[in-house]
């Protein structure tokens, strides 16, 4: 069985959703660990083997290490079977992947310039900016409601989440605002507020096994 190692409230939360939307979260041992937050609470966890102490991070059957939230999801869509990814062939695959590498390569960096109040060339020259985001969020959903099309991918999960978590950060759009609350609607909110919550009374109880 995968091992993940996943910390309430943060960017491990979109695994634990896509795992409940598959039906999985049993198929996959979630170790709770703690991490150093912004606000100055929680520390490295020397039980997270994450080579930063980051999370999410996943140990496959195999033993091997996996790294980066998109890295993770592709591989449990895959593990199970697709069941929220266009398959080898089909005509989507290319742009899921696309999706999956711009959330890592371009929507993250651009998110954390922009909360930082960055603002420099080589930032915008490598990966633009908010608007270019919207841009490019607002071309695929002008027409379907998901970023595939009709029906939802990990790639609207993990292209959503920074927006769930961060309201603030989300481009004026009410294209991307719906598309943010349909994705949320697919989750069953109250069992992922649950099980964050009961993840949380164990950190703070340090009564973690
Ligand atoms: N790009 C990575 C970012 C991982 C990351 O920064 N996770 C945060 C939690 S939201 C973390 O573990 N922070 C603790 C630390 O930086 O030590 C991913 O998406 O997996």
């Amino acid at each position: 069985m995968p091992t993940l190692y996943h910390s309430p409230n943060s960017r491990s939360s979109r695994v634990i959703a896509q795992l409940m939307l598959m039906g999985k979260l049993d198929a996959v041992e979630v170790v709770i660990v703690d991490v150093p937050r912004h606000d100055g609470t929680g520390c490295r966890d020397p039980r997270n083997p994450h080579p930063e102490g980051k999370v999410p991070y996943l140990i496959t059957d195999d033993g091997v290490g996996i790294r980066e939230s998109a890295a993770i999801m592709i591989y449990l869509d895959e593990v199970f079977d697709q069941p929220f990814s266009p398959k080898l062939g089909e005509a989507t695959r290319g742009a899921y992947l696309s999706w999956m590498v711009y959330s890592a390569g371009v929507l993250e960096p651009v998110l954390v310039a922009a909360f930082s109040g960055l603002d420099h060339p080589a930032l915008a020259e490598t990966f633009r900016g908010m608007s270019e985001v919207a841009a490019e969020l607002e071309s695929a959903l002008h027409t379907a409601p998901y970023l595939l099309g009709h029906t939802l991918s990990v790639a609207d999960i993990l292209m959503a989440s920074p927006f769930q978590w961060a309201p603030h950060l989300m481009p004026e759009s009410a294209l991307i605002r719906d598309w943010v609350s349909r994705v949320g609607a697919q989750v069953d909110g109250d069992a992922l507020a649950a099980f964050e919550t009961e993840g949380g009374k164990q950190i703070a109880a340090k009564d973690m096994p």
